[in-house]
């Protein structure tokens, strides 16, 4: 039975520096706008003709609640016109922004393949997903309603937003929901390690306890030798 205890992980993994590396990809068909929403993010600027950045990363310093992230904010070198993205080009990623162009429903068509594939891909949890409408400036040609982006992102279980590159609309509102999807997975993970250091590092300060229990997958009961209990829970799964 002790062999399913949770392991003491020494006190060697605690990060005194909360610098925190945000790996961001763009996903999306040509033409939607993911190099202006790119250059928005980083700069905070619009330029049309649209930027030729593609291939390596810009990037956005910002601080939340204590954390410095430094996010990289990929952009595709233009391979999305031949479908040809390739999954080296997400793997790894942090947030992964799905954009669409609300005045093209082919584009919405084809962000719900993105999605697909990215969640046929990815690790549930490592990457955090975003459907993006972007061109929300251009409401008169609008094809795709906010609320069609909002089902579409309810039923796939991602986040969701309408921005403009070219206004400035919701893209701080959008970078801060990366940035926090982010310090939250953190703060699990050292709630995580939390816990790893509470057992079997004597919890009471007295013997090894006799009997545990585990309730739900979350909550882990010891029952010391002298009658004493104690409760430890957490987002680590026992
Ligand atoms: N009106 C409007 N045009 C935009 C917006 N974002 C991008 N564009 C324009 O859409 C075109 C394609 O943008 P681009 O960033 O190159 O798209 P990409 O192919 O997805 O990288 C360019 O002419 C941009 O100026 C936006 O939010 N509103
Ligand atoms: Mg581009």
């Amino acid at each position: 039975m002790e062999e399913s205890l949770p392991r003491a992980s020494g006190e060697a993994r605690r990060r005194p520096d909360r610098t925190l590396r945000v790996k961001m990809v763009l996903l999306g068909s040509s033409g939607v706008g993911k190099s202006s929403l790119a250059l928005r993010f980083s700069k905070d600027r619009f330029q049309n003709p649209s930027p030729t950045v593609g291939c390596a990363y810009l990037t956005r310093v910002m601080h939340l609640g204590g954390a410095t992230l430094r996010l990289e904010i990929w952009d595709t070198a233009g391979q999305e016109k031949y479908h040809s993205v390739t999954p080296l080009y997400y793997r790894g990623a942090h947030a992964a922004l799905v954009v669409y162009d609300i005045c093209k429903k082919e584009t919405f068509v084809r962000a719900q393949l993105w999605i697909r594939e990215l969640q046929r891909q990815y690790v549930p949890g490592s990457t955090v997903l975003f459907l993006v409408g972007n061109k929300g400036d251009l409401d008169q040609d609008r094809q795709v309603s906010a609320q069609e982006g909002q089902n579409l992102a309810e039923d796939k279980g991602v986040s969701f937003t309408e921005t403009s590159a070219l206004s400035g609309h919701q893209v701080n509102e959008l970078l801060g929901a990366v940035g926090r999807s982010e310090t939250n997975k953190q703060t699990n993970k050292q709630a995580d390690d939390k816990i790893d250091l509470l057992y079997p590092g004597n919890p009471l300060g007295g013997s090894r306890p006799s009997q545990f229990q585990v309730f739900a997958d979350r909550v882990l009961v010891l029952v010391q030798p002298a009658g004493f209990w104690s409760v430890w829970t957490g987002s680590r799964r026992f």
